[in-house]
């Protein structure tokens, strides 16, 4: 019935892992919002589709695609092996997603929106003759690398030394600062082929939508309107709309908790969705916060009776909180939060834009030691953690949380929340551009 009455129909493709279907789910709320007469299909493996429709919407259905695992597959803890197996599966699984979908549904497809590691998207929308519009959901910077790749083994060569710089960019360092598989590591790994891929074909999209907004890196994001015709800064979405109910859910009570306490005065850690720390460094970090005595709310992935140091819970408490999930969004906003000791995803890191928190980082992969470079240089309100040691955490929370140079660090973060503010503000730059996707989804 829906798609009976919808004048046109948007077959959307997710990248299930990490943080990538939430603001994928972000953008088409907005569009669905603005475009009444449009219908979504959105594709995306079973498991993504129940953490990300744990409510039905009117005009957005999910579809399922094959997650490709072998059948009996048992998880043994290596997050990039689904990734894999998925890969493998791609794109046959949307291919044939999107017969059934149109199958069942008798409605043909105007407009094809990916996840922009999807090169193969511009494939399927070729195919069918429709615009292919791609969501790229990490920082600017990262995007440039991919897209400059040739260029860059070019100059730089292929697993060389890691010590070449990259200062022919703006405010790039060095080859040791790039994501995997870029200039070193393997090449061909399966994630390494997709993003070199992606970065020679993304030309072909018709627009480039990101999560991000245009202030946010100016001197990258100016060299990837260059490159690209329709690069459109259209975020921070956590500004712009909160439709994720996962990351508004507080079923552990964390903001009464934080109102407990004095401004500026708590660290919040999260590692993001994907990596954990190692053991060594956990207990570490536990040190360094039962040392150092401030408050602190942790985000914690796994099992902290088992993992964290004997007695730790008992011992810290009266002031340190931990919880398998909390509302990232909404803690960062809160007063109370002085410092986020962060994996550096680019969502933690808009998070953290917007309520104006300085972070400690520490990087695990892909985009994320570039995703430090950003902060630190460029924006100058972070400190690179590395490997988390015991002093050097409790030295960078108590630079952060009691010297000028935190305070200075606050003033920094402060100006780009500013920016990312006023961007979303109306006739903000990202309200803006987002009108310029809406007609281009319309037009067709
Ligand atoms: C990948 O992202 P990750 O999931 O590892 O990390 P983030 O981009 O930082 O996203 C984490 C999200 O989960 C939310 C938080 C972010 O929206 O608000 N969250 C929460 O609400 N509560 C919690 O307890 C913990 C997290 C990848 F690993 C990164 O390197 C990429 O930059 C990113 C984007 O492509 O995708």
């Amino acid at each position: 019935e829906d798609y009976k009455n919808a004048s046109k129909h948007i077959v959307v493709l997710a990248f299930p892992f990490g943080t990538h279907a939430a603001p994928l789910l972000n953008i088409i709320h907005q569009l669905s919002d603005a475009c009444p007469n449009t219908i979504f299909s959105f594709l995306s493996t079973q498991q993504s589709n129940n953490s990300s429709f744990p409510n039905k919407f009117h005009k957005i259905k999910p579809f399922n695609v094959r997650d490709g695992l072998p059948e009996g597959y048992i998880y043994r803890g290596d997050p990039n092996e689904p990734v894999e197996y998925f890969l493998k599966a791609t794109p046959g699984n949307f291919i044939e997603a999107i017969g059934a979908v149109v199958a069942e549904t008798g409605k043909p497809i105007d407009c094809l929106i990916t996840d922009a590691f999807y090169a193969f998207g511009g494939d399927i929308a070729d195919e069918l003759n429709i615009p292919w519009v791609v969501l790229w959901t990490a920082a600017p910077r990262t995007l440039f690398v991919h897209a400059e790749t040739d260029f860059i083994r070019q100059l730089v060569g292929i697993n060389g030394s890691q010590d070449k710089s990259l200062d022919f960019f703006p405010d790039f360092s060095g080859v040791s600062d790039l994501p995997g598989g870029v200039t070193f590591g393997d090449l061909d790994a399966p994630m390494a082929a997709m993003l070199y891929k992606m970065g020679l074909e993304l030309s072909r999209a018709t627009a480039i939508a990101a999560n991000s907004f245009e202030d946010v890196d100016n001197k990258v994001v100016n060299m990837l309107k260059l490159k690209f015709n329709m690069f459109l800064n259209v975020g921070p979405f956590n500004l712009v709309s909160s439709v994720s109910s996962f990351t508004i859910d507080d079923s552990h009570c964390c903001l009464d908790w934080l109102s407990k306490h004095k401004p500026s005065s708590v660290v919040y850690i999260s590692f993001g969705s994907v990596a954990t720390p190692l053991p060594h460094e956990l207990e570490a970090l536990s040190e360094a916060l039962e040392e150092s005595e401030f408050p602190f709310l942790w985000s914690f992935k796994g099992n902290p009776e088992k993992q964290l140091p004997p007695g730790f819970l008992e011992r810290t408490r009266s002031r340190g909180k931990i919880v398998p999930w909390a509302p990232q969004q909404k803690i960062l906003q809160h007063p109370s939060v002085g410092v986020f000791v962060s994996h550096c995803g680019w969502n933690s890191i808009l998070d953290s834009i917007v309520g104006g928190v300085p972070m400690i980082f520490r990087p695990f992969y892909g985009d994320q030691i570039l995703n430090t470079r950003t902060v630190e240089v460029v924006w100058g309100f972070g400190l690179e953690g590395g490997t988390l040691t015991k002093e050097g955490t409790k030295k960078a929370l108590k630079l952060i949380l009691c010297s000028e140079q935190g305070k200075k660090m606050r003033e920094k973060i402060g100006i780009q929340r500013e920016r990312a503010y006023t961007a979303v503000k109306p006739k903000g730059s990202s309200v803006e551009i987002f009108k310029t996707l809406v007609k281009l989804v319309s037009d067709i």
